[in-house]
């Protein structure tokens, strides 16, 4: 069996490419979600996995971890292989602003996600569309706001 492998990029000291058991080294959490899916309606699920949090915070983004205002500009950007892809905040996950128990699950429903790849859970979530499948890249992202020019004919005209 091939491992799915995800790339973890970005502002990291120490960008990673991560297989299902390497995050299984961490401590691991088990929930059980129910979410609405717009055309599909309810699906419940079991999740295991560690927290996104924990596995992003070894990664060593590079804010000053003591100043809590320099983690706002944090984005975390998840893309599936099939183009589905969703963005995240620092603060949505990070137990100093909101603390979500966002996993990044490595079973679902009792089956390993070693082939498929480790999967992002929003037990927070109403909607299903952030459970995001066959992911391939993690991306962590402070330059949001940094002062970066406008793109051409985007000026803020009010
Ligand atoms: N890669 C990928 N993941 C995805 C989607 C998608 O289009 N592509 N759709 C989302 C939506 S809208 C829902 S409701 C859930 C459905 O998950 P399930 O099939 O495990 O119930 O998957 C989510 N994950
Ligand atoms: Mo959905």
């Amino acid at each position: 069996m091939t491992l799915a492998e995800l790339d973890l990029t970005g502002d990291l000291s120490r960008p990673a490419r991560l297989t299902v058991p390497d995050l299984l080294v961490l401590p691991q959490h088990r929930v059980a979600v129910s979410f609405e899916c717009a055309t599909r309606g309810v699906q419940r699920h079991e999740f295991s996995g560690p927290r996104l949090h924990e596995v992003l915070a070894g990664a060593g983004p590079s804010f000053d971890p003591v100043r809590r205002k320099d983690r706002l500009r944090f984005l975390i950007t998840v893309t599936g292989k099939d183009g589905h892809h969703a963005v995240l905040s620092w603060a949505e996950i990070d137990p100093d602003f909101a603390g979500a128990a966002v996993l990044l699950a490595v079973t679902i429903d009792g089956t390993p996600l070693d082939a498929s790849g480790p999967q992002p859970v929003l037990p927070q979530d109403r909607c299903g569309a952030r459970h995001i499948s066959g992911i391939t890249a993690i991306r962590v992202d402070g330059t949001y706001g940094s002062g970066a020019p406008a793109p051409a004919g985007r000026a803020h005209t009010g």
